[in-house]
């Protein structure tokens, strides 16, 4: 299968293509894709870079251009729920965009005519996600993720979107990925490692623990690609 593995920081793909070893680059569109074959599957990687626009440039380039046939995002995410420590996995079932307001217009946070406040992703992928952590044995949760273009580092903030979502932890470009794969009908995976807990001191605690948290997310994500 034609599987696209995509993150959005170079330190999320990194550990992949360095465990890949053989992979043909190509330049499209201001960014590097990479192509690798990976046991009986053909891999598309890239990072898309950061934020909901790169993220939905590079989601709809792997699905349109490079025919994608089910996409898995690997990376990390800033943790609202306390039962999620750093190094923790999140699969998300379902995400939204916290900073799409037309609430001006009477419209709850994150709604837009055509679109719900939550796009769903592939429940399938999340079982086969669910039996890859049991048998590894590692812990795996499963939630609400909300996504917009901040690095949230701020207490009143993080609460004010984990009570209007109810979300388990925040990041950049899962949602924006997610609606693209909706829309495009191909399934869809986000799985997250936390690398902070998008407090007052998330921006050090990033720095911290980034690349640990960015392994942790790519290598279970090949572990679904052993199981496809
Ligand atoms: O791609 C962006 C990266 C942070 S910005 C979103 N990613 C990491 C997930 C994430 C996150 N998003 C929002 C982890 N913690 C988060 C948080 N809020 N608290 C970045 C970081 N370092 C260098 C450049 N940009």
């Amino acid at each position: 299968m034609k599987i696209a593995i995509l993150g959005a920081m170079p330190e999320e793909i990194s550990p992949l293509l360095e465990k890949l070893q053989n992979y043909e680059k190509i330049n499209y569109a201001n960014n590097s894709y990479y192509l690798a074959q990976y046991k009986k599957h053909e891999l598309i990687l890239a990072y898309s870079k950061i934020g909901k626009v790169n993220s939905t440039l590079s989601a709809s380039i792997m699905i349109e251009k490079f025919k994608a046939e089910t996409l898995l995002f690997t990376g990390v995410a800033g943790a609202f729920n306390p039962n999620l420590k750093i190094g923790d996995l999140l699969v998300a079932n379902k995400l939204c965009q916290y900073d799409l307001d037309i609430t001006a217009f009477g419209h709850p946070l994150g709604f837009v005519p055509g679109n719900e406040v939550f796009v769903k992703t592939d429940e399938k992928l999340n079982a086969l996600a669910k039996e890859v952590a049991n048998e590894l044995g590692v812990k795996l949760h499963e939630g609400i993720i909300a996504t917009g273009d901040e690095f949230i580092c701020d207490e009143v903030k993080k609460s004010k979107i984990r009570e209007v979502f109810n979300a388990d932890a925040c990041e950049m470009e899962g949602a924006s990925v997610a609606l693209v794969c909706e829309a495009l009908k191909v399934p869809c995976f986000i799985l997250r490692a936390m690398s902070d807990e998008a407090g007052e001191k998330a921006e050090f605690d990033f720095d911290e623990f980034v690349v640990k948290s960015a392994q942790t997310s790519a290598e279970f994500v090949l572990k679904i690609c052993d199981k496809l």
